[in-house]
């Protein structure tokens, strides 16, 4: 009996010990091989997979549907106003005293992180600042955020100020302003030619017209009174007086 279990462990060895052998070869080597046309295929796949991944996050999942985390989201087209322009400061330079007013006519808590302002010659540029916008509220984008260097008004944000690339002005002859989204997605414009800026004097919004395609017209914009503490006038941050 041992015997015999002895010679049929050692048959079994000798028997599985000369059989794989030459079996693993060609298994290793076609491994081998599989394993470095895989290598380029996985390259191919995850440069692929990036892109993919990298439009479809920037794009539509996360900016209309994913709260920020802090009980804001992210705004889409119809949640923010154009609300008012201090085109030509009097009191200060305008590299200085330029801004725009944003009205959140949304329901919700607005994270303004990444917005963007530009011009339709593409004269865009990224806000300086990551301000949460409360539902109803009014924030100032502005070129210079000091109180008392631009013209006494309190800022949320600021931007590059200039005429080219990667800046923004607002020309006093005629310009426009173009709000788009971080990613790009435009959420208001508006345009104003000669005659539309006052010397020291800001242009508001009808709060009649307080929507993303009420502001398109220019008679919907009009003068605002309330004195600032540098001496223009304007509403900073709050709501606007009526035409
Ligand atoms: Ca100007
Ligand atoms: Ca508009
Ligand atoms: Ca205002």
């Amino acid at each position: 009996m041992r015997l015999s279990a002895s010679a049929l462990v050692l048959l079994t060895g000798c028997g599985f010990g000369l059989s794989p052998e030459p079996a693993d070869e060609p298994e290793d080597t076609r491994a081998g091989e599989t394993g470095r046309r895989d290598t380029g295929v996985r390259d191919t796949g995850v440069r692929d997979t990036g892109r993919t991944d990298t439009v479809d996050t920037g794009t539509d999942t996360e900016d209309s549907a994913t709260d920020t985390g802090s009980g804001s989201r992210t705004p889409t087209r119809g949640d923010l106003v154009l609300s008012e322009v201090m085109c030509d400061p009097a009191a200060v330079a305008d590299s200085l005293g330029e801004w725009v007013e944003l009205a959140n006519v949304s329901a919700h808590a607005l994270d303004l992180t990444g917005l963007q302002l530009g011009d339709d010659n593409l004269d865009l540029t990224t806000i300086i600042g990551a301000p949460t916008l409360a539902a109803g509220a009014f924030a100032l984008l502005c070129a210079d955020d000091s109180r008392a260097a631009n013209g006494g008004v309190t800022c949320a944000a600021t931007y590059k100020y200039g005429s080219s690339g990667g800046s923004f002005t607002l020309a006093n002859a005629g310009d426009e302003v173009n709000l788009l989204a971080a990613d790009g997605t435009p959420l208001d414009s508006m345009a104003y030619s000669t005659g539309f800026a006052k010397a020291g004097v800001s242009m508001g919004v009808a709060p009649g017209q307080l929507t993303p395609n009420g502001n398109d017209a220019v008679g919907a914009w009009c003068p605002q009174t309330a004195r600032l503490s540098g001496g223009d006038s304007a509403s900073p941050g709050e709501a606007n007086a009526g035409c």
